[in-house]
């Protein structure tokens, strides 16, 4: 296990209310949270409702005796616990690269604070050497890569075993790259605007807190 990974999700822990609600963040640190969670909720019994940012993350908390409920069924989130795949000294950043992103964004949105727990190799002083990732309904979604060929991102569209990746809400993603992208504000707007964009995985302004283990 990496020990970046593992300090950082450790150090997230004493975060932690005795009761109230957590996201529960997707990808390899967040997982390593996830279980930590798990141990700590049931050594100390503590009254903690969790949502899922993934169907991953919701498997794994659930078989590991966490009480995953669909987000609509809380008023709000408490804390989420998240990993990055970027982030830069404001604690803006790129996620997505596990293709969550979309239910990353609506738990990370409806938390009163957001952690990100990540390990050093994802601090970055700019954004965009990781491609960004932005999830698209199927319908039309060629065209929108032709936009952002003639927006020079060099988009490429995600893929398993020769197919197209889906989505949780079986949409694809085109990774874009973002890296000689100045105002990244602005590229975030613009694809907030975007007919048949679903998400992108700019996550700007959100993180409250970053956790970088091992340092
Ligand atoms: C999620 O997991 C994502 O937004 C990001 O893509 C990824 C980071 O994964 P890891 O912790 O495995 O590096 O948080």
């Amino acid at each position: 296990m990496d020990n970046g990974k593992l300090a950082a999700a450790k150090q997230a822990l004493d975060y932690m209310p005795n009761q109230g609600v957590i996201g529960l963040g997707s990808g390899s640190t967040a997982s390593i949270f996830i279980e930590l969670l798990a141990q700590k909720v049931q050594a100390e019994q503590l009254d903690i409702i969790c949502v899922a940012t993934s169907t991953q993350s919701q498997k794994l908390g659930a078989q590991l005796g966490l009480n995953v409920v669909d987000i609509d069924e809380v008023e709000r989130i408490d804390i989420t616990v998240d990993g990055a795949d970027e982030v830069d000294p404001d604690l803006n950043g790129i996620k997505g690269g596990g293709a969550a992103l979309l239910f990353e964004k609506i738990v990370a949105l409806n938390s009163d604070r957001n952690i990100w727990v990540v390990d050093p190799s994802k601090e970055h002083e700019r954004l965009g050497q990781f491609k960004l990732p932005i999830e698209v309904i199927k319908f039309g979604s060629h065209h929108l890569y032709r936009h952002f060929e003639k927006l020079g991102l060099s988009p490429s569209y995600r893929q398993t075993n020769g197919e197209y990746l889906l989505t949780d809400s079986n949409n694809y993603i085109i990774d874009v790259d973002v890296s000689g992208i100045d105002d990244l504000t602005a590229l975030a707007t613009q694809l907030d605007q975007l007919t048949g964009v679903v998400e992108h995985g700019l996550f700007l302004n959100i993180c409250d807190e970053l956790i970088v283990g091992g340092q």
